[in-house]
């Protein structure tokens, strides 16, 4: 599959299918999986087996037959490989012999088995003790002059209950530094809805997605990364409700779809379409599109007003729910339409259509991923989206409803139990009194505010618990010397990763166990606990024995770091990382929500966080759902650059492809968008090409423009002509990172703005093995 030859051949087929079902099989086979494996497919997501890995979308009670998902199977496969990352291999490979290997075939190293020490005689890692390495980093921390020169980095993948313990352990220890995933991902949503709604997560379940006739998706992918997302979809389409897909790259995964789980479908090779309309904004024009569709919906209203029909607006929804209707109102009656189609890039005639489609529907949900979440005005982008809601009633009720689409797959639980460097009070309060300490009152640093922590020396030590710092992160070279400035990092992973070489001066890399790998502890298996993208809670088993014996789970890996650096004299860690219940009940007795946690994850699917949105009750300071009030911003970094390089200042989006799970590239397709065998591309508009001077299979080199005189430059990118808007361009992430400028962040809340990057394309030759080949 991968290693076949780079080519370019546009997808023309249905979505999933049995392309889908080709490439499980294959990925089997490239990780020489054994029967294990497929036991360990078939009981993902079921009653009694193992959360998937993949992403946050939620499974229909956890109790449907096997929920087919080839992002799951890619996840669960390398996951389970029978590959090994050995002491011996790590002796043999200095750490600079390493860089120099691609992400992808580090990726292929397999598993870590045994805790891992650096060493700078032989710039080789070689085994330690697990003891030895508690030690060390017990005694670093001990003797670092403030907690706050430590900062605890977490990934979305960990449990509930080694989430819930890492931040206790950090807090016990005297610090609020949390940068995490979620930082560079749904931030804007958890930010900027608690104004709104008064909570940051959806207000819908799985069920609403049942009886919506009309469904907007903002700025994501499911088709590559949340799969079985497309079969809900799929059902709402055959069921006749409309679905327009709001994205500058017409994806073809939302186009058409076998459902894998359907043999007729897969038998007749029939396909079901999923979205009837495209609406396709220029990259960061959605705040425009958006504030054009409310402006409409006001005018539709005074139209009806007019004629004497019935209202638009939810007239009484406005009235006992909302405050601040009237100054929304005003705000949109100000803005000009021209304004708003330049901004957005979307023709006032698509913008109406748009409005029609919304307000003919009586249950609309609107869904949203990265597209969104990732630009300099993202929090005022997901209030405004909320205000739209609002003007019909649409949040609240059945069918109904705000539905942002998480990644990884508990990094929304992450957040509830405490991942939060911008805790409250009130959890503070709670959590001092429930363990018997005074936290720490100050904010903490998020993960931009880390690394420049770690850039001026105020961070000296970075813990790890999952994920890929070093690739995740912005502005890569900055990032890099930033982490190799620290006296010690940490990195708690299952599989060998590139931040694992760009390291501190002392460097340890703990192996875990997955999800899919039976926790044992205290002679039982232990479950983990996750929650979905709508808030559901369960409990996950693993099925497969450990990768190798010297794994250790990621709760006794934190209670061990927590004793090595604390001691046990206040809070018991070993204890309860020797049965994860003792966690659940302090989890309940810290965090709402939770009342009755170890009874209710008994039950099979799990159990609903309680969202009072959804019950029309708002948490927000007036008690009252609020429409905020945002202007519409033109002096953007992109406008400053195309005032110095006119139209060839080009905006870029950083996104995933079709094989890779964030940083972890697991080949190199990215079949619906038909590009095959490569990474390095860029996709842009035809007009642009020949605006540009250039063709279609040529190659460029990408520069930032940007203020602070460092030259950012990402080498050796082939031209690939999309339906794309122009002045836009794609490329895939982590490969881009370096062109994300550290300070090139959203207001409010601090997320790279991976998805508006002002760059210039140089051409370049083709690299010296495409030639050869
Ligand atoms: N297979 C797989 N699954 C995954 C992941 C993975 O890497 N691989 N990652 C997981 C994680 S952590 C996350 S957060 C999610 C991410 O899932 P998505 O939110 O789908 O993220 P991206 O792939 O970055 O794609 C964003 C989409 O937004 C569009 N877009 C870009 N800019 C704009 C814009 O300005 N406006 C609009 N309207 N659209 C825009 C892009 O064209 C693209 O279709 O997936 C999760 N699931
Ligand atoms: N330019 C650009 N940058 C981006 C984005 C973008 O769209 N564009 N997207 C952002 C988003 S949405 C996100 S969420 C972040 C992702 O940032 P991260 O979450 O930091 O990155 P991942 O690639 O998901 O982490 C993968 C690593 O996690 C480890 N791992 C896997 N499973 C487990 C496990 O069960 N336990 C432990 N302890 N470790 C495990 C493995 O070692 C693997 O190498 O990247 C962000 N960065
Ligand atoms: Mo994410």
């Amino acid at each position: 599959m991968s290693q076949e030859k780079p080519r370019i051949a546009p997808y023309t087929h249905a979505a999933a299918g049995w392309g889908a079902i080709k490439y499980v099989a294959l990925s089997l086979l490239r990780e020489r999986v054994n029967g294990l494996n497929y036991r360990a497919l078939f009981y993902q997501n079921q009653p009694n087996g193992f959360d998937c890995p993949g992403c946050a979308w939620p499974d229909r009670e956890h109790a449907s037959t096997f929920e087919f998902c080839e992002n799951g199977v890619k996840a669960v496969a390398a996951e389970t490989t029978s590959k090994r990352v050995t002491p011996e291999f790590l002796a043999a490979n200095t750490v600079e012999a390493l860089m120099k290997q691609t992400d992808f075939e580090l990726e292929q190293h397999g598993r870590l088995s045994e805790p891992m020490v650096y060493d700078p005689q032989t710039d080789t890692y070689r085994p330690i003790a697990w003891d030895a390495a508690f030690a060390l980093i017990g005694e670093q921390l001990r003797s670092l002059p403030s907690p706050d020169q430590a900062a605890f980095y977490t990934s979305g993948r960990a449990s509930n209950e080694a989430a819930f313990l890492y931040q206790l352990f950090a807090r016990a220890y005297g610090t609020n530094n949390f940068p995490d995933c979620s930082n560079m991902c749904h931030e804007a949503t958890s930010r900027g809805l608690p104004f709104a709604v008064g909570v940051g997560k959806g207000t819908v379940t799985l069920q609403d997605f049942e009886t919506a006739d009309t469904l907007l998706l903002f700025g994501q992918n499911p088709a590559t990364n949340h799969p079985r997302m497309l079969g809900e979809l799929r059902e709402c389409a055959k069921r006749g409700a409309t679905l327009v897909s709001i994205n500058p790259l017409r994806e073809r995964g939302l186009e058409r779809f076998t459902n894998p789980q359907s043999p007729v479908e897969m038998l007749t090779m029939s396909s079901t379409n999923i979205c009837s309309v495209f609406v396709q904004p220029k990259l960061g024009g959605d705040f425009a599109l958006i504030k054009g569709v409310a402006k409409r919906v006001l005018e539709l209203d005074d139209e009806a007003v007019a004629a004497n029909r019935e209202r638009v607006l939810d007239l009484d929804f406005i009235a006992s729910h909302t405050n601040g209707f009237e100054a929304f109102a005003d705000d949109l009656r100000k803005e000009a339409w021209e304004t708003i189609e330049t901004e957005s890039g979307v023709p006032r005639e698509e913008i109406e259509g748009l409005a029609l489609i919304y307000v003919r529907g009586k249950r609309v949900i609107c869904t949203w991923g990265m597209g969104l979440t990732q630009h300099k005005h993202s929090v005022q982008t997901i209030q405004l989206l909320a205000n739209l809601m609002m003007m019909r009633g649409n949040i609240g009720r059945e069918g109904a409803g705000l539905c942002p689409i998480r990644g990884h797959s508990n990094v929304q639980g992450n957040r509830t139990v405490g991942i939060e460097e911008k805790p409250t009070q009130a959890f503070l309060d709670r959590l001092g009194s429930v363990f018997g300490f005074e936290p720490p009152r100050e904010h903490g640093y998020d993960v931009v505010e880390s690394i420049e922590a770690m850039r001026a020396g105020k961070v000296k030590v970075f813990i790890a618990l999952g994920g890929n710092f070093a690739m995740a992160s912005p502005d890569s070279e900055i990032t890099w010397d930033a982490l190799r400035s620290c006296d010690l990092t940490v990195h708690i992973a299952t599989k060998l990763n590139r931040s694992h070489l760009i390291h501190g001066k002392a460097a340890l890399i703990l192996p875990t166990l997955g999800r899919t790998e039976i926790d044992m502890q205290g002679g039982v298996a232990q479950g983990v606990t996750v929650e979905d993208s709508v808030a559901m809670v369960h409990i996950s088993y693993g099925m497969k024995q450990p990768a190798t014996p010297a794994l250790m789970s990621e709760t006794a890996i934190v209670a061990n770091m927590a004793n090595a650096t604390l001691g046990e004299d206040n809070i018991p860690w070993r204890w309860y990382a020797q049965d994860y219940s003792r966690i659940r009940d302090k989890i309940e007795a810290v965090v709402e929500g939770f009342e009755q946690y170890n009874a209710r994850i008994a039950h099979p699917g799990g159990f609903h966080m309680r969202i009072a949105a959804r019950e029309r009750e708002w948490d927000t300071a007036s008690g009252k759902a609020e429409f905020l009030v945002n202007p519409l911003v033109v002096d953007t970094p992109i406008r400053r650059a195309q005032a110095r390089f006119g139209e060839r200042a080009m905006v870029l989006m950083t996104t995933r492809s079709h094989d890779q799970y964030n940083t972890t590239i697991y080949a190199l397709d990215d079949r619906y968008r038909g590009v095959f065998g490569q990474r390095r591309v860029v996709f842009i508009n035809r007009d642009d090409l020949a605006m540009l001077g250039f063709k279609a299979g040529e190659w460029v080199d990408l520069t930032t423009v940007w203020d602070d005189g460092v030259e950012r430059r990402a080498p050796g990118f082939l031209l690939v002509e999309y339906n794309i808007p122009r002045g836009c361009i794609g490329a895939y992430y982590p490969e881009t990172n370096p062109l994300v400028p550290l300070d090139s962040v959203a207001d409010v809340c601090n997320t790279p703005t991976s998805k508006s990057i002002p760059v210039l394309l140089h051409r370049t030759a083709a690299p010296v093995e495409r030639v050869a080949a």
